[in-house]
Protein backbone atom coordinates (compact mmCIF):
# COMPACT_ATOMS: atom_id res chain seq x y z
CA UNK A 1 0.00 0.00 0.00
CA UNK A 2 2.45 2.40 1.23
CA UNK A 3 4.70 1.86 -1.72
CA UNK A 4 1.99 2.67 -4.13
CA UNK A 5 1.09 6.12 -2.72
CA UNK A 6 4.75 6.63 -2.06
CA UNK A 7 5.03 6.03 -6.09
CA UNK A 8 2.33 8.71 -5.91
CA UNK A 9 4.52 11.53 -3.77
CA UNK A 10 3.18 15.21 -3.96
CA UNK A 11 6.23 17.25 -5.01
CA UNK A 12 6.30 20.54 -2.94
CA UNK A 13 5.79 22.43 -6.08
CA UNK A 14 2.57 20.45 -6.77
CA UNK A 15 1.59 21.41 -3.17
CA UNK A 16 2.55 25.22 -3.25
CA UNK A 17 0.94 25.20 -6.66
CA UNK A 18 -2.56 24.95 -5.31
CA UNK A 19 -2.19 28.15 -2.86
CA UNK A 20 -0.54 29.74 -5.65
CA UNK A 21 -3.57 29.06 -7.72
CA UNK A 22 -6.08 30.11 -4.87
CA UNK A 23 -4.30 33.31 -4.60
CA UNK A 24 -3.64 33.93 -8.94
CA UNK A 25 -7.17 32.21 -9.82
CA UNK A 26 -9.22 34.26 -7.12
CA UNK A 27 -7.44 37.64 -8.16
CA UNK A 28 -8.15 37.25 -11.65
CA UNK A 29 -11.41 36.17 -10.49
CA UNK A 30 -11.93 38.89 -8.63
CA UNK A 31 -11.17 41.33 -10.77
CA UNK A 32 -13.02 39.76 -14.13
CA UNK A 33 -16.36 40.59 -11.58
CA UNK A 34 -15.15 43.94 -11.28
CA UNK A 35 -14.93 44.50 -14.70
CA UNK A 36 -18.33 42.87 -15.40
CA UNK A 37 -19.88 45.27 -13.00
CA UNK A 38 -18.85 47.90 -15.32
CA UNK A 39 -20.83 46.74 -18.26
CA UNK A 40 -23.52 44.14 -16.30
CA UNK A 41 -25.08 42.37 -19.11
CA UNK A 42 -23.67 39.85 -22.09
CA UNK A 43 -24.40 39.22 -25.24
CA UNK A 44 -23.82 37.09 -28.29
CA UNK A 45 -24.05 39.80 -30.49
CA UNK A 46 -21.84 42.83 -30.83
CA UNK A 47 -24.40 45.81 -31.03
CA UNK A 48 -25.25 44.90 -26.90
CA UNK A 49 -28.69 46.56 -27.85
CA UNK A 50 -30.11 46.58 -24.45
CA UNK A 51 -32.97 43.82 -24.44
CA UNK A 52 -30.62 41.92 -26.91
CA UNK A 53 -28.33 40.40 -23.84
CA UNK A 54 -28.94 36.76 -22.54
CA UNK A 55 -28.10 37.82 -18.74
CA UNK A 56 -27.78 40.68 -17.19
CA UNK A 57 -27.14 41.32 -13.37
CA UNK A 58 -28.73 44.83 -12.98
CA UNK A 59 -32.49 45.86 -12.40
CA UNK A 60 -31.90 49.03 -14.11
CA UNK A 61 -34.48 49.86 -16.42
CA UNK A 62 -33.48 51.92 -19.60
CA UNK A 63 -35.26 55.22 -19.73
CA UNK A 64 -37.25 56.31 -22.79
CA UNK A 65 -37.57 59.89 -22.50
CA UNK A 66 -33.77 60.76 -21.74
CA UNK A 67 -30.31 59.86 -22.67
CA UNK A 68 -29.08 56.81 -20.37
CA UNK A 69 -25.45 56.35 -21.14
CA UNK A 70 -22.66 53.45 -20.14
CA UNK A 71 -21.67 55.47 -17.37
CA UNK A 72 -25.26 55.20 -15.88
CA UNK A 73 -25.50 51.42 -16.51
CA UNK A 74 -22.47 50.67 -14.26
CA UNK A 75 -23.19 48.86 -10.74
CA UNK A 76 -21.00 48.80 -7.76
CA UNK A 77 -19.12 45.12 -6.75
CA UNK A 78 -19.17 44.86 -2.87
CA UNK A 79 -15.17 44.40 -2.57
CA UNK A 80 -16.07 41.09 -0.85
CA UNK A 81 -16.12 39.86 -4.69
CA UNK A 82 -14.60 41.97 -6.87
CA UNK A 83 -10.76 43.80 -7.05
CA UNK A 84 -10.69 46.44 -6.25
CA UNK A 85 -14.01 45.79 -5.42
CA UNK A 86 -16.64 48.97 -4.80
CA UNK A 87 -18.00 50.25 -1.72
CA UNK A 88 -21.70 49.82 -2.22
CA UNK A 89 -24.38 52.87 -1.47
CA UNK A 90 -11.09 23.71 -1.64
CA UNK A 91 -10.20 6.78 1.31
CA UNK A 92 -7.11 6.83 1.16
CA UNK A 93 -5.48 7.66 -1.45
CA UNK A 94 -6.26 6.44 -4.46
CA UNK A 95 -4.95 6.81 -7.94
CA UNK A 96 -6.56 9.16 -9.87
CA UNK A 97 -9.63 7.53 -11.93
CA UNK A 98 -10.21 8.27 -15.13
CA UNK A 99 -13.30 10.56 -14.74
CA UNK A 100 -10.97 12.53 -12.10
CA UNK A 101 -7.95 12.70 -15.01
CA UNK A 102 -10.54 14.19 -17.47
CA UNK A 103 -11.60 17.02 -15.73
CA UNK A 104 -8.19 17.62 -14.06
CA UNK A 105 -6.73 17.68 -17.92
CA UNK A 106 -9.43 19.48 -18.84
CA UNK A 107 -9.39 22.45 -16.75
CA UNK A 108 -5.75 22.56 -17.16
CA UNK A 109 -5.62 21.73 -20.71
CA UNK A 110 -8.37 23.71 -22.11
CA UNK A 111 -10.40 25.76 -19.43
CA UNK A 112 -7.22 27.42 -18.87
CA UNK A 113 -6.24 28.21 -22.84
CA UNK A 114 -9.53 28.84 -23.49
CA UNK A 115 -9.78 31.53 -20.94
CA UNK A 116 -6.46 33.00 -22.80
CA UNK A 117 -7.86 33.41 -26.31
CA UNK A 118 -11.21 34.14 -25.59
CA UNK A 119 -9.59 36.96 -23.57
CA UNK A 120 -7.52 37.79 -26.50
CA UNK A 121 -10.54 38.40 -28.76
CA UNK A 122 -11.50 41.25 -26.24
CA UNK A 123 -8.54 43.12 -27.03
CA UNK A 124 -9.06 45.95 -29.37
CA UNK A 125 -5.95 45.68 -30.86
CA UNK A 126 -5.98 42.21 -31.55
CA UNK A 127 -9.40 42.33 -32.91
CA UNK A 128 -8.51 45.44 -34.73
CA UNK A 129 -5.43 43.46 -36.20
CA UNK A 130 -6.66 40.59 -36.47
CA UNK A 131 -10.17 40.48 -37.34
CA UNK A 132 -10.84 37.59 -37.95
CA UNK A 133 -9.40 35.90 -34.92
CA UNK A 134 -12.84 37.51 -33.48
CA UNK A 135 -14.76 35.61 -35.77
CA UNK A 136 -13.42 32.30 -34.71
CA UNK A 137 -15.56 33.15 -31.57
CA UNK A 138 -18.60 34.45 -33.12
CA UNK A 139 -17.63 38.18 -32.12
CA UNK A 140 -16.46 40.12 -29.18
CA UNK A 141 -19.28 39.99 -27.06
CA UNK A 142 -19.46 35.87 -27.75
CA UNK A 143 -16.28 35.72 -26.72
CA UNK A 144 -17.12 37.56 -23.46
CA UNK A 145 -20.10 35.43 -22.76
CA UNK A 146 -17.73 32.18 -23.22
CA UNK A 147 -15.61 34.16 -20.82
CA UNK A 148 -17.82 34.55 -18.57
CA UNK A 149 -19.19 30.84 -18.75
CA UNK A 150 -15.54 29.73 -18.23
CA UNK A 151 -15.23 31.62 -14.95
CA UNK A 152 -18.77 29.57 -13.95
CA UNK A 153 -17.20 26.44 -15.01
CA UNK A 154 -13.97 27.29 -13.17
CA UNK A 155 -15.65 28.19 -9.91
CA UNK A 156 -17.70 25.23 -10.28
CA UNK A 157 -14.42 23.07 -10.88
CA UNK A 158 -13.02 24.62 -7.39
CA UNK A 159 -16.32 23.86 -5.43
CA UNK A 160 -16.64 20.18 -6.54
CA UNK A 161 -12.79 19.87 -5.92
CA UNK A 162 -12.16 20.97 -3.07
CA UNK A 163 -15.74 19.55 -1.79
CA UNK A 164 -14.33 16.43 -2.76
CA UNK A 165 -10.95 16.42 -1.10
CA UNK A 166 -12.90 17.80 2.41
CA UNK A 167 -15.59 14.55 2.18
CA UNK A 168 -13.53 11.91 1.11
CA UNK A 169 -10.68 10.80 3.21
CA UNK A 170 -9.94 14.44 4.62
CA UNK A 171 -7.19 13.46 6.94
CA UNK A 172 -5.02 11.56 4.39
CA UNK A 173 -5.24 14.37 1.74
CA UNK A 174 -4.86 17.11 3.66
CA UNK A 175 -1.35 15.45 5.08
CA UNK A 176 -0.85 14.32 1.31
CA UNK A 177 -1.16 18.36 0.07
CA UNK A 178 0.39 19.47 2.94
CA UNK A 179 3.54 16.91 3.60
CA UNK A 180 3.93 15.13 -0.32
CA UNK A 181 3.06 11.89 1.36
CA UNK A 182 -0.25 9.92 3.65
CA UNK A 183 2.10 9.81 6.70
CA UNK A 184 2.85 12.53 9.41
CA UNK A 185 1.01 14.60 11.68
CA UNK A 186 -3.04 15.24 10.82
CA UNK A 187 -2.56 18.19 13.34
CA UNK A 188 -0.04 19.88 12.25
CA UNK A 189 -0.85 19.31 8.36
CA UNK A 190 -4.42 21.18 9.59
CA UNK A 191 -2.68 23.89 11.39
CA UNK A 192 0.28 24.72 8.36
CA UNK A 193 -2.79 24.80 5.47
CA UNK A 194 -4.77 26.92 7.58
CA UNK A 195 -2.07 28.97 7.87
CA UNK A 196 -1.53 29.04 4.75
CA UNK A 197 -5.18 29.61 3.23
CA UNK A 198 -5.01 33.50 6.17
CA UNK A 199 -1.97 34.51 4.48
CA UNK A 200 -4.07 34.27 1.07
CA UNK A 201 -7.03 35.85 2.78
CA UNK A 202 -4.62 38.18 4.15
CA UNK A 203 -3.29 39.06 0.77
CA UNK A 204 -7.05 39.63 -0.74
CA UNK A 205 -7.67 41.62 1.62
CA UNK A 206 -4.27 43.65 1.66
CA UNK A 207 -5.26 43.78 -2.68
CA UNK A 208 -8.56 45.69 -2.26
CA UNK A 209 -7.67 47.57 0.29
CA UNK A 210 -4.07 48.61 -1.15
CA UNK A 211 -5.46 49.04 -4.79
CA UNK A 212 -8.57 51.74 -3.11
CA UNK A 213 -5.96 53.58 -0.74
CA UNK A 214 -3.41 53.98 -3.58
CA UNK A 215 -5.02 54.21 -6.73
CA UNK A 216 -2.14 56.03 -8.70
CA UNK A 217 0.30 54.18 -6.79
CA UNK A 218 -1.39 50.88 -8.35
CA UNK A 219 -1.84 52.52 -11.57
CA UNK A 220 1.79 53.31 -11.77
CA UNK A 221 2.89 50.21 -10.89
CA UNK A 222 0.88 47.80 -13.28
CA UNK A 223 1.72 50.75 -15.72
CA UNK A 224 4.97 50.22 -15.22
CA UNK A 225 4.84 46.18 -15.77
CA UNK A 226 2.41 45.94 -18.69
CA UNK A 227 2.96 49.15 -20.58
CA UNK A 228 6.41 47.80 -22.29
CA UNK A 229 4.60 44.29 -22.94
CA UNK A 230 1.65 45.60 -24.61
CA UNK A 231 4.06 48.05 -26.19
CA UNK A 232 6.54 45.57 -27.25
CA UNK A 233 3.35 43.27 -29.07
CA UNK A 234 0.45 45.31 -29.87
CA UNK A 235 1.44 48.80 -30.28
CA UNK A 236 2.54 48.53 -33.38
CA UNK A 237 -0.64 46.67 -34.82
CA UNK A 238 -2.35 48.19 -37.24
CA UNK A 239 -6.47 47.84 -37.50
CA UNK A 240 -7.14 45.99 -40.47
CA UNK A 241 -11.14 46.34 -40.42
CA UNK A 242 -13.46 46.26 -42.82
CA UNK A 243 -16.64 45.22 -41.83
CA UNK A 244 -19.40 44.92 -44.03
CA UNK A 245 -22.62 47.48 -44.58
CA UNK A 246 -24.86 44.76 -42.89
CA UNK A 247 -23.02 44.52 -40.02
CA UNK A 248 -22.90 47.97 -38.93
CA UNK A 249 -25.29 47.38 -35.13
CA UNK A 250 -28.28 48.75 -34.87
CA UNK A 251 -27.42 50.21 -31.12
CA UNK A 252 -24.40 51.78 -30.05
CA UNK A 253 -24.10 52.69 -26.54
CA UNK A 254 -22.91 56.46 -25.73
CA UNK A 255 -20.42 57.31 -23.33
CA UNK A 256 -19.62 61.27 -22.22
CA UNK A 257 -22.94 63.21 -22.67
CA UNK A 258 -22.64 66.51 -24.68
CA UNK A 259 -21.08 69.19 -23.50
CA UNK A 260 -23.28 71.85 -21.70
CA UNK A 261 -20.91 74.82 -21.79
CA UNK A 262 -22.83 77.98 -23.80
CA UNK A 263 -20.45 78.64 -26.09
CA UNK A 264 -20.77 74.84 -27.08
CA UNK A 265 -24.63 74.94 -27.65
CA UNK A 266 -24.45 78.11 -29.48
CA UNK A 267 -21.95 76.40 -32.33
CA UNK A 268 -24.35 73.55 -32.35
CA UNK A 269 -26.93 75.60 -32.96
CA UNK A 270 -25.49 77.53 -35.79
CA UNK A 271 -24.58 73.53 -36.90
CA UNK A 272 -21.06 74.43 -36.32
CA UNK A 273 -20.46 76.24 -39.15
CA UNK A 274 -18.48 79.04 -36.96
CA UNK A 275 -16.64 75.68 -35.05
CA UNK A 276 -13.15 75.36 -35.48
CA UNK A 277 -10.35 72.99 -35.07
CA UNK A 278 -7.40 74.59 -33.39
CA UNK A 279 -3.61 72.98 -34.27
CA UNK A 280 -1.19 74.15 -32.16
CA UNK A 281 2.54 73.19 -30.47
CA UNK A 282 5.74 72.06 -32.06
CA UNK A 283 4.29 72.31 -35.65
CA UNK A 284 5.37 74.50 -38.38
CA UNK A 285 2.22 75.76 -39.84
CA UNK A 286 -0.22 76.45 -37.04
CA UNK A 287 -4.16 75.92 -38.04
CA UNK A 288 -8.06 76.44 -37.78
CA UNK A 289 -9.90 74.08 -39.49
CA UNK A 290 -13.47 74.44 -40.09
CA UNK A 291 -15.78 71.57 -40.92
CA UNK A 292 -15.61 72.44 -44.58
CA UNK A 293 -11.63 73.01 -44.97
CA UNK A 294 -11.87 69.09 -43.15
CA UNK A 295 -13.84 68.34 -45.76
CA UNK A 296 -12.16 68.97 -48.26
CA UNK A 297 -9.35 66.46 -47.43
CA UNK A 298 -9.10 63.33 -48.92
CA UNK A 299 -12.16 61.27 -46.81
CA UNK A 300 -11.61 58.32 -45.53
CA UNK A 301 -14.60 55.81 -44.72
CA UNK A 302 -13.96 52.42 -42.49
CA UNK A 303 -16.93 50.26 -41.04
CA UNK A 304 -15.17 49.58 -37.62
CA UNK A 305 -15.68 47.83 -34.18
CA UNK A 306 -15.48 50.08 -31.05
CA UNK A 307 -14.57 48.81 -27.69
CA UNK A 308 -15.33 50.76 -24.68
CA UNK A 309 -13.00 49.23 -21.48
CA UNK A 310 -16.57 48.71 -19.76
CA UNK A 311 -16.97 45.72 -21.95
CA UNK A 312 -19.56 46.88 -24.83
CA UNK A 313 -18.96 46.81 -28.52
CA UNK A 314 -20.77 48.41 -31.12
CA UNK A 315 -20.13 48.49 -35.19
CA UNK A 316 -20.67 51.90 -36.83
CA UNK A 317 -19.48 53.57 -40.63
CA UNK A 318 -16.70 56.34 -39.95
CA UNK A 319 -16.23 58.83 -42.36
CA UNK A 320 -13.59 61.76 -42.09
CA UNK A 321 -10.18 62.71 -42.29
CA UNK A 322 -7.19 60.97 -41.93
CA UNK A 323 -4.84 62.38 -39.30
CA UNK A 324 -2.03 61.59 -41.60
CA UNK A 325 -3.54 64.26 -43.76
CA UNK A 326 -4.31 67.05 -41.50
CA UNK A 327 0.14 66.39 -40.14
CA UNK A 328 0.81 67.13 -43.84
CA UNK A 329 -0.79 70.43 -43.48
CA UNK A 330 1.02 71.78 -40.03
CA UNK A 331 4.16 70.17 -40.51
CA UNK A 332 5.03 68.91 -37.01
CA UNK A 333 8.44 69.59 -35.76
CA UNK A 334 10.66 66.94 -35.17
CA UNK A 335 10.63 67.00 -31.49
CA UNK A 336 6.57 66.95 -31.37
CA UNK A 337 6.02 63.35 -29.57
CA UNK A 338 2.67 63.39 -28.69
CA UNK A 339 -0.72 64.58 -29.58
CA UNK A 340 -3.14 66.49 -26.92
CA UNK A 341 -7.02 66.06 -28.19
CA UNK A 342 -8.97 68.74 -25.95
CA UNK A 343 -12.26 68.54 -25.98
CA UNK A 344 -15.43 71.15 -25.18
CA UNK A 345 -16.96 68.83 -22.83
CA UNK A 346 -15.87 69.03 -19.08
CA UNK A 347 -15.96 66.11 -16.52
CA UNK A 348 -18.97 66.55 -15.15
CA UNK A 349 -20.36 64.80 -18.82
CA UNK A 350 -17.75 62.14 -18.32
CA UNK A 351 -18.22 60.95 -15.38
CA UNK A 352 -20.20 60.51 -11.93
CA UNK A 353 -20.96 62.82 -10.17
CA UNK A 354 -19.60 61.32 -7.26
CA UNK A 355 -15.84 62.20 -8.95
CA UNK A 356 -15.54 65.43 -7.70
CA UNK A 357 -12.35 66.43 -8.22
CA UNK A 358 -13.18 65.66 -12.20
CA UNK A 359 -16.29 67.66 -12.66
CA UNK A 360 -14.18 70.81 -13.67
CA UNK A 361 -11.86 69.55 -15.57
CA UNK A 362 -12.11 69.57 -19.54
CA UNK A 363 -11.66 65.67 -20.59
CA UNK A 364 -8.72 65.29 -23.07
CA UNK A 365 -6.60 62.23 -24.10
CA UNK A 366 -2.97 61.92 -25.76
CA UNK A 367 -1.92 59.62 -28.06
CA UNK A 368 1.58 59.59 -29.69
CA UNK A 369 2.72 59.99 -33.12
CA UNK A 370 2.92 56.39 -33.84
CA UNK A 371 -0.53 55.52 -33.24
CA UNK A 372 -1.81 58.82 -34.82
CA UNK A 373 -0.03 57.71 -38.12
CA UNK A 374 -2.15 54.45 -38.02
CA UNK A 375 -4.02 54.25 -41.32
CA UNK A 376 -7.70 53.76 -39.75
CA UNK A 377 -6.65 57.02 -37.95
CA UNK A 378 -9.23 59.46 -38.70
CA UNK A 379 -10.95 62.90 -37.60
CA UNK A 380 -14.41 61.73 -38.14
CA UNK A 381 -17.37 64.18 -38.76
CA UNK A 382 -20.02 61.29 -39.98
CA UNK A 383 -21.13 58.38 -38.51
CA UNK A 384 -23.36 55.83 -40.60
CA UNK A 385 -23.52 58.21 -43.35
CA UNK A 386 -24.89 60.96 -41.22
CA UNK A 387 -22.80 64.50 -40.04
CA UNK A 388 -21.92 62.60 -36.46
CA UNK A 389 -24.67 63.05 -34.00
CA UNK A 390 -24.34 65.28 -30.88
CA UNK A 391 -24.63 62.66 -28.68
CA UNK A 392 -21.42 60.63 -30.67
CA UNK A 393 -18.82 63.75 -30.42
CA UNK A 394 -20.42 66.58 -33.15
CA UNK A 395 -18.91 68.62 -34.80
CA UNK A 396 -15.76 66.03 -34.84
CA UNK A 397 -14.25 63.20 -33.04
CA UNK A 398 -11.20 61.27 -32.46
CA UNK A 399 -11.39 57.56 -34.34
CA UNK A 400 -8.12 55.12 -33.43
CA UNK A 401 -9.17 51.70 -34.20
CA UNK A 402 -6.42 49.85 -32.26
CA UNK A 403 -7.22 50.89 -28.40
CA UNK A 404 -10.53 51.46 -26.40
CA UNK A 405 -12.88 53.85 -26.84
CA UNK A 406 -11.77 56.34 -23.90
CA UNK A 407 -9.10 57.81 -26.18
CA UNK A 408 -11.30 58.85 -29.12
CA UNK A 409 -11.91 62.22 -27.99
CA UNK A 410 -15.65 63.71 -28.56
CA UNK A 411 -16.63 66.94 -28.95
CA UNK A 412 -12.88 68.26 -30.56
CA UNK A 413 -11.95 71.81 -29.38
CA UNK A 414 -8.33 71.32 -30.48
CA UNK A 415 -5.11 69.15 -31.10
CA UNK A 416 -1.44 70.21 -29.55
CA UNK A 417 1.24 68.56 -30.59
CA UNK A 418 3.46 68.17 -27.80
CA UNK A 419 7.14 66.80 -26.76
CA UNK A 420 5.74 65.67 -23.36
CA UNK A 421 2.46 65.37 -21.32
CA UNK A 422 3.73 65.69 -17.95
CA UNK A 423 2.39 68.93 -17.55
CA UNK A 424 -1.01 68.55 -19.27
CA UNK A 425 -3.93 67.70 -17.11
CA UNK A 426 -2.59 65.40 -13.86
CA UNK A 427 0.01 64.49 -16.05
CA UNK A 428 -1.33 60.72 -16.93
CA UNK A 429 -1.88 61.44 -20.40
CA UNK A 430 -5.45 61.28 -20.44
CA UNK A 431 -8.35 62.58 -18.47
CA UNK A 432 -9.78 59.14 -17.71
CA UNK A 433 -6.14 58.33 -16.77
CA UNK A 434 -6.13 61.20 -14.60
CA UNK A 435 -9.13 60.12 -12.66
CA UNK A 436 -10.21 57.37 -13.71
CA UNK A 437 -6.35 55.43 -13.11
CA UNK A 438 -7.37 53.78 -16.59
CA UNK A 439 -3.91 52.89 -18.54
CA UNK A 440 -1.72 54.74 -20.56
CA UNK A 441 -1.65 51.97 -22.77
CA UNK A 442 -4.98 51.67 -23.94
CA UNK A 443 -4.85 47.65 -26.52
CA UNK A 444 -6.66 45.73 -23.93
N1 LIG B 1 -15.32 64.33 -24.81
C1 LIG B 1 -15.48 63.06 -24.50
N2 LIG B 1 -15.01 62.13 -25.34
C2 LIG B 1 -15.16 60.82 -25.04
C3 LIG B 1 -15.79 60.41 -23.82
C4 LIG B 1 -16.27 61.41 -22.95
O1 LIG B 1 -16.82 61.14 -21.90
N3 LIG B 1 -16.10 62.72 -23.34
N4 LIG B 1 -15.91 59.08 -23.53
C5 LIG B 1 -14.98 58.17 -24.20
C6 LIG B 1 -15.33 56.78 -24.02
S1 LIG B 1 -14.92 56.06 -22.53
C7 LIG B 1 -15.92 56.04 -25.02
S2 LIG B 1 -16.22 54.36 -24.86
C8 LIG B 1 -16.32 56.69 -26.27
C9 LIG B 1 -17.81 56.51 -26.47
O2 LIG B 1 -18.19 57.03 -27.70
P1 LIG B 1 -19.73 57.06 -28.05
O3 LIG B 1 -20.41 57.84 -26.98
O4 LIG B 1 -19.81 57.67 -29.39
O5 LIG B 1 -20.21 55.63 -28.06
O6 LIG B 1 -16.04 58.07 -26.31
C10 LIG B 1 -14.87 58.49 -25.69
N5 LIG B 1 -14.70 59.90 -25.91
MO1 LIG C 1 -15.34 53.84 -22.69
Amino acid sequence: MHTIIASLEFPLWLRASHYLNLLFIGLLMRSGIQILGAHPRLYWNDGCKPGSEWIKFTRNKIPKDKLYTSMDDEIPVTLVLALPGDIPPASDFHPYDPLQQLAYAAVVFLLGPFMILTGAAMSPSIEGRFPWYVKIFGGKQSARSLHFLSLIAFTIFIIIHTALVLIVHFQDNIRNIVFGDPNGNTGLAILIAVIALLIVAVIYIWSSWYSLRHKRKMQNALGALVDPVLKALLHREKSKQQYKQSDITSYFWVNGRPPESEEYKRLAQYNFAEWKLEICGLVEQPLALSLADLRQLLKQTQITKHNCIQGWSGVAEWAGAPLTEVLKLCKPLPEARYLVFTSYQKGKGAVKPELEEAQKHTFYEVIDMELARHTETILAYEMNGEPLPIVHGAPLRLRVETVLGYKMVKYLKSIELVKDYSTIGQGRGGFREDFQYYGRSAEI
